[in-house]
């Protein structure tokens, strides 16, 4: 072996290991997102003296923003010289202060103008609110106007949201815990108690109304009934304060079973008297400590949830009676549709969980209070890469509707994976349901345009943490977008991504117009390489919803079933043979899924169970399909390491530096994911890939082919998430986490059968079966000629060397390989598992003398070996030729065991490309 010519890819591990570790928490500012008014290339002319007309504490916040702001935007340049001043006031106040006494229009609260006022040189600019919230709201579009580069209008502006309420929902807990937060622990709680630093709050609510976002729910939908107490009530308000400057209303969700847990009374029926009285009174309770309180968030009968079905009543019956509490104060219910029963029976082929919103919500149209809102998740599963329109939308006309998304990436790669989601939600508001016949897309339905409602809404769980708000810097795109399109879901998704990156990163033209393409590409390739034709997220649907495990959503009762038999795959929804659900869209929606003929591609498994061999409107097979689609958008993904690159030295380092490891990361995840969904499909098909690639993985050196000290061969549930289903784990003598209480499932040592590619050829696995005997085993591996050691004496539920099972005294394991392809410089990549409960350490060498090191010590999902854990060092640059002895040292730490997968001699991995 010769001398690494390139320095080992430390820096990246390193990065990736502070990246991936537990949060690095810091104080926390809005410039983590898009507020930063970097200075701008050449700044407009506008004037620079601000003058507010009212006293409110908006008013004033917005004039010091936009003082903030604007010296921001002009960097160190000496201002322009320009004469007058922004004004800015309610229209009452611009009429009080006669200006334009007869000529401003009529604002809604919420609406405001931008206009020129006088003539070069000394003109004033004014922002003109209908109440305090729209002067903050044009504060902050000015400001937006200014920073894109862009102009005033000669002609000036008027803007009003499209959608009344628009608000994010946090899943925070009071002890600080976040549900599906992916970026450290709450800003809001700890303890059990509000935070004493609301700082980090406040910036928050800043943030927040710089897109138009005028509400806040800041507790879990899995509602602690304590918050409720007359005590907590005192401390949320605190919250409520630290929002209000900034236009933002606190609202909480309510555990319905409230007045029973922490009221004293014997029910928590909604139809009884004294359930009434009690919600009564704890709203009179929570408007005299919060005046602006917003109002309250149900979960009910869902996934556990205390519920009106307890007592044989309806959602109406609940959400009215928080209704009538609320509405003497102006307060609303966000009722949620996310009801269903998670105890399908899986042999019943009607039962279906997507049914459930609209057969229990749509029977109730007409019968809810006028404050009551329907809060709809935007697909009828639960947030899944790829759902078609909840049908509720279409089926609500004498209700209000709100729908719900996430920010928080719960399905769609946990803030780890770039996935920018506005195309998603795009797609959604503009879907036509066709209600009665006639043009209603989602947006004004949930507007309230469509059916003449006074209330609308769009909701997005957000978790933002005390880790740079959401943990990945390109995940505040997301925020971004969600209040972007809130106010105006007739902005496109591209127009929002550039926004968004001209804020965040840098006006030039280069970084914006890669990082909107990185943006809008994102979300079709993490379908690609994680649940594509409608298939939803192959992911571990009961636990972290995190990595591959197609299995998952079969056989239990939770109904995200896709149901992949030898013969096909998908769930049959029509109204001819299935569960119905394609029914409950409006007539001409219905016959478009109806039929495979007319259902999008992108949605046939959803709707359709099909032959592998069936035929999509290109003609391509479905198999073939999921083959492609997932190569195709793993190598999207190394794709953008490479883009990015070209980014270093025209943004902020910390940033760049920060998401190339991210980026890294993805495109090492992607192959996980690729290999794992590729895995499965071809075993359960049993249909070859028509390019050769599944099942073939040239360059590959598995680590149970390896010649093991210490190490075991174990098996990985499920199979699909390590390479031929297998791994090697390092035992330590004591403490052995391997076969500790819930944690060995994955970890059983196996026999030797005669090389995993022998199992697997036998399963029909590989295309070339070889049963390799003991000793070298030639693969034809592509360009490459890999010969690995097999494991020598053959494993029977022990290490290679007796006596050295495990760790042993040494406290390490290791693997070996002897490489046999063609002499050249080449990445290793090292794919193994790193566990909670412990940070393991690695080490490689070639022909002994080390090549790299590093900790298992990121912070990935799950205790045991699998797809969720599954991740890659790669050391790049590496000499190699024919006979080298390549070497794997894993030392176990707790309860992580160092496991390993796989190594691969790679050529060009992007991580090694800068
Ligand atoms: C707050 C999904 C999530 C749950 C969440 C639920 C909901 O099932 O996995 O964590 O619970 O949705 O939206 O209520």
């Amino acid at each position: 072996m010769g001398i690494p010519a390139k320095k080992i890819d430390l820096f990246a591990g390193l990065a990736l290991a502070l990246l991936l570790a537990s949060p690095v928490v810091g104080a926390q500012t809005t410039d983590q997102a898009w507020l930063k008014y970097l200075p701008v290339a050449k700044p407009r002319e506008v004037p620079l003296h601000v003058h507010a007309l009212g006293n409110s504490q908006i008013e004033q916040g917005a004039a010091a923003e936009l003082d903030r702001g604007l010296k921001g935007l002009a960097g160190d340049r000496a201002p322009a010289d320009v004469q007058g001043a922004i004004i800015l006031g309610t229209s009452l106040e611009f009429r009080k202060a006669e200006r334009h006494a007869a000529g401003l229009p009529q604002l809604a609260a919420e609406e405001f103008v931008i206009q020129w006022a006088g003539a070069v040189p000394h003109r004033d600019l004014e922002i003109v609110g209908g109440s305090d919230g729209g002067v903050l709201y044009g504060a902050f579009t000015l400001l937006r106007i200014l920073a894109t580069g862009s102009d005033v209008p000669a002609t000036g502006l008027r803007e009003a949201p499209a959608i009344p309420i628009r608000w994010t929902d946090e899943w925070d807990n009071p002890d600080g815990s976040i549900e599906r937060g992916y970026a450290g622990r709450s800003i809001f709680f700890e303890n059990g108690h509000v935070r004493q630093d609301l700082a980090p709050v406040g910036e928050y609510a800043r943030l927040l109304a710089s897109v138009g976002i005028n509400g806040c729910d800041v507790n879990n939908v899995n509602a602690a009934a304590v918050l409720l107490e007359p005590e907590m009530l005192k401390e949320l308000a605190r919250i409520a304060d630290a929002m209000r400057q900034w236009g933002v209303r606190m609202a909480l969700s309510v555990d319905l079973a409230s007045p029973q847990k922490i009221g004293g009374l014997a029910t928590y029926d909604p139809l009884d008297p004294a359930v009434k009285k009690w919600w009564a009174g704890k709203a009179d309770e929570i408007y005299a400590l919060i005046p602006d309180f917003a109002g309250f968030t149900v979960k009910a009968d869902s996934e556990g949830q205390p519920g009106p079905a307890s007592f044989g009543r309806s959602p109406a019956d609940a959400a009215n009676t928080l209704a009538a509490a609320l509405a003497p104060h102006g307060g609303v219910v966000m009722y949620r549709a996310f009801v269903y029963n998670h105890h399908l029976d899986w042999r019943d082929p009607k039962a279906d969980r997507a049914r459930a919103a609209y057969d229990i919500f749509h029977p109730l149209d007409g019968s809810l209070a006028p404050n009551v809102v329907v809060q709809i998740k935007y697909g009828p599963i639960d947030f899944q890469v790829r759902e078609p329109v909840s049908p509720l939308f279409g089926g609500l006309e004498k209700t209000n509707e709100a729908m719900e998304v996430q920010v928080t990436q719960e399905y769609t790669g946990q803030q780890r994976h770039l996935v920018y989601l506005a195309p998603m939600w795009k797609e959604t508001l503009d879907f036509d349901m066709r209600a009665r016949d006639r043009a209603t897309p989602v947006k004004d339905l949930i507007s309230g345009k469509t059916f003449h409602r006074s209330l609308g809404g769009m909701v997005a769980v957000t978790c933002v943490g005390q880790d740079a708000w959401l943990g990945s810097p390109l995940a505040t795109a997301n925020l971004y977008a969600f209040g972007r399109l809130a106010w105006d879901p007739d902005l496109s998704a591209e127009r929002i991504a550039a926004e968004w990156a001209r804020q965040t990163l840098s006006s030039d033209p280069v970084v914006v117009n890669t990082v909107v393409k990185m943006l809008m590409q994102s979300w079709p390739a993490y379908e690609d390489y994680t649940g594509p034709l409608g298939l939803q997220t192959l992911t571990d649907i009961t636990g972290s919803h995190y990595g591959p495990n197609v299995e998952a959503s079969e056989r239990n009762g939770w109904g995200q079933w896709h149901r992949a038999d030898h013969e096909g795959v998908g769930m049959d929804r029509t109204v001819a043979t299935g569960t119905g659900f394609a029914g409950q869209y409006p007539p001409e929606a219905a016959k478009i899924y109806e039929s495979r003929k007319t259902c999008p591609d992108d949605l046939l498994l959803f709707f359709h169970h099909v032959p592998y061999t069936y035929r999509l409107h290109d003609g391509k097979t479905v198999i073939q399909y999921l083959y492609d689609s997932h190569y195709a958008g793993a190598e999207r993904a190394e794709d953008f390491v490479r883009e990015w690159d070209a980014l270093k030295g025209r943004i902020d380092d910390r940033i760049f530096a920060e998401t190339r490891a991210r980026l890294v990361y993805q495109a090492g995840d992607a192959i996980v994911w690729r290999d794992a969904v590729v895995q499965y499909f071809l075993k359960m098909s049993g249909v070859p890939d028509d390019k050769g690639r599944a099942g073939h993985y040239p360059g590959r050196l598995e680590a149970e082919d390896a010649r093991l000290d210490g190490y075991k061969v174990i098996d990985v549930n499920p199979w699909e998430d390590a390479s031929g289903g297998k791994a090697v784990a390092c035992e330590l003598q004591e403490n052995n986490a391997l076969h500790g209480p819930g944690e060995g499932d994955g970890l059983q040592p196996v026999r030797w059968q005669g090389g995993k590619n022998a199992v697997l050829a036998a399963e029909g696995v590989f295309l070339r079966s070889n049963d390799f005997p003991q000793g070298l085993k030639p693969l034809s591996l592509g360009s490459f000629d890999v010969r690995a050691k097999a494991r020598t004496p053959p494993l029977a539920g022990k290490s290679s060397r007796p006596g050295k099972a495990g760790a042993g005294e040494t406290g390490h394991c290791s693997a070996e390989w002897i490489y046999s392809g063609e002499a050249g410089r080449f990445d290793i990549a090292a794919q193994y598992f790193d566990l909670q409960g412990g940070v393991a350490e690695f080490k490689l060498d070639v022909n002994g003398r080390p090549v790299a090191s590093w900790a298992a010590n990121a912070n990935l999902p799950t205790r045991r070996p699998h797809g969720d854990n599954s991740t890659r060092y790669t050391a790049c640059g590496v000499d190699l030729k024919p006979g080298d002895t390549i070497r794997v040292e894993g030392t176990p730490d707790g309860s992580d065991p160092a496991a390993l997968d796989y190594i691969q001699v790679l050529r060009d991995w992007p991580a090694c490309s800068d």
